[in-house]
């Protein structure tokens, strides 16, 4: 056995020296990386890590987009909970009495907290959490609101420390087509391997090999953090959690309960041991958040939903998704994965999958292409499940037969006494994460202006949009910006 130095300083009088704790989230990704089989793509700095530590295969989110999700895991408690399950609304309102960031705890416990790093694309320092916060400073819950204590940087002096470090590059964005051109190994159009519910057209290889090109930058940026850490010399002392905050932005995935919203990638990587590890039981993301109080020492708060990762005791049978308001589409729908099975309950089956959410429609071109071969009756019936005009009220998948979860079970008397059972446990998870307060204060999205707007002043780009191209929604919306200011 490697005697690691903060083992050898252990002793029976002596607490256990605190690692560092840095947590990677890249954005919007699912299984995507070599390490998990994805076609074309190489991802040598995670595979790696996987290799050392622990690889995850059935890691969840709670909600598929950005916010909920970001706020069930930075307080490690199901963002239903905690009244946090609406994107973008309640920014104003503190968390309720008794819930706290887990940072919080962290700083408690005498680590420094740190958010963001020097060398990531954008710097990494998102938040974007659905309750009153700060950045940086001191957080008492009722004045004053700091999550972390410092940006950027981690040294010696910050021991024990914990990062986090937002990856933003997989997130869709006018950056895309650079990373691609400016990369010496572009993937191959010809290389991917797409999933049945997308047609296969040119131009949908193409932007799920540019989506992959951002993988692959992604995986040179934790190089070079693990690089840091050698050069530091903390990479004995160091736990680094890497995690998708929900997944890919295509069809099926980011803002659907369908596997590739949810199922995200997390491989911890613990100096002390684990190496190769592979572990196939069911994770919630907001476990992650307990696990890492965990390594710290620390109890548990008994308000965490989530539940320590490495504790011999650990045990989840289910992960419970939501899925609620993002922007205009204000949706309805609950779910509950296992190992085995996926269960998902529409509320609002008049909303179609594809909703035609004005901010998407800037950043899905399969979307596009797909719309017009559905017009003229050219794709097949998995490519066909995401352009019904409403959505089932339930839905159930056997995710061993069925990983792509193209075959609808719900109606299949045979598995009726899985259907009862499932739609059973999800009213019981609805109810037993019942929000603590009914607070509803949506920010406004400016992305229908926008969308209205380049209909149209500019039909030549919005014309150029529907054929599959990504016209640059962020430069978009600083032009509107400035129209609008007159400046
Ligand atoms: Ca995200």
């Amino acid at each position: 056995m490697l005697a690691l130095p903060w083992l050898i300083s252990c002793s029976a009088e002596e607490p256990p020296v605190k690692p560092n704790i840095i947590w990677l989230m890249a954005e919007d990704i699912s299984l995507d990386l070599e390490c998990y089989d994805m076609a074309a793509v190489k991802t040598p700095h995670l595979n790696k890590l996987a290799m050392q530590g622990t690889k995850f295969e059935n890691c969840f989110v709670t909600n598929s987009i950005c916010s909920p999700s970001r706020s069930a895991m930075m307080v490690g408690t199901h963002q239903f909970k905690i009244n946090a399950h609406h994107h973008r609304s309640n920014r104003d309102e503190p968390l309720q009495r008794d819930y706290k960031p887990f940072t919080y705890w962290l700083r408690e416990n005498g680590y420094t907290t740190i958010l963001g790093h020097h060398g990531v694309m954008g710097r990494g320092r998102k938040i974007d959490v659905n309750f009153k916060s700060e950045a940086l400073g001191p957080w008492d819950g009722e004045s004053r609101f700091g999550l972390f204590d410092k940006h950027d940087h981690f040294e010696k002096e910050d021991e024990p420390f914990f990062a986090q470090i937002q990856l933003v590059v997989t997130h869709r964005g006018d950056w895309w087509d650079d990373v691609r051109s400016k990369s010496t190994h572009p993937v191959n159009p010809d290389s991917v391997v797409l999933p049945p519910y997308l047609a296969d057209h040119p131009t949908i290889r193409q932007d799920w090999a540019k989506y992959l090109d951002q993988v692959e930058y992604m995986d040179d940026e934790v190089g070079m953090i693990l690089q840091e850490l050698e050069q530091k010399g903390m990479r004995d002392n160091t736990v680094i959690i890497f995690i998708g905050d929900n997944g890919r932005c295509n069809l099926r995935g980011k803002g659907y309960l369908h596997d590739p919203g949810l199922h995200i990638p997390l491989i911890i990587y613990d100096p002390r041991g684990n190496k190769g590890t592979v572990r196939k039981d069911v994770v919630a993301a907001t476990d992650i958040t307990a696990t890492i109080l965990d390594y710290a020492g620390m109890d548990i708060p008994g308000y965490m939903t989530g539940r320590p990762i490495f504790d011999t005791n650990f045990q989840r049978e289910y992960v419970f998704g939501t899925r609620d308001l993002w922007d205009e589409i204000a949706e309805k729908s609950r779910a509950v994965t296992s190992a085995d099975w996926k269960y998902i309950r529409n509320d609002k089956p008049g909303i179609p999958f594809d909703a035609r959410q004005a901010y998407l429609e800037f950043y899905r071109p399969a979307l596009h292409v797909m719309r017009k071969l559905n017009e003229n009756g050219s794709l097949n019936s998995s490519e066909q499940l995401f352009f019904q005009p409403r959505k089932p009220e339930e839905e159930l998948y056997n995710l061993e037969n069925d990983p792509y979860e193209l075959l609808n079970l719900a109606n299949d008397p045979k598995y009726t006494p899985v259907l009862e059972q499932l739609r059973a446990k999800t009213k019981e998870m609805e109810e037993q994460m019942k929000p603590v307060s009914d607070v509803y204060d949506p920010v406004k999205p400016r992305a229908m202006d926008v969308l209205q707007w380049v209909k149209d002043e500019k039909p030549g780009q919005y014309q150029q949009m529907l054929e599959g191209v990504e016209i640059g929604f962020q430069r978009l919306v600083r032009e509107y910006q400035t129209r609008e200011t007159g400046g």
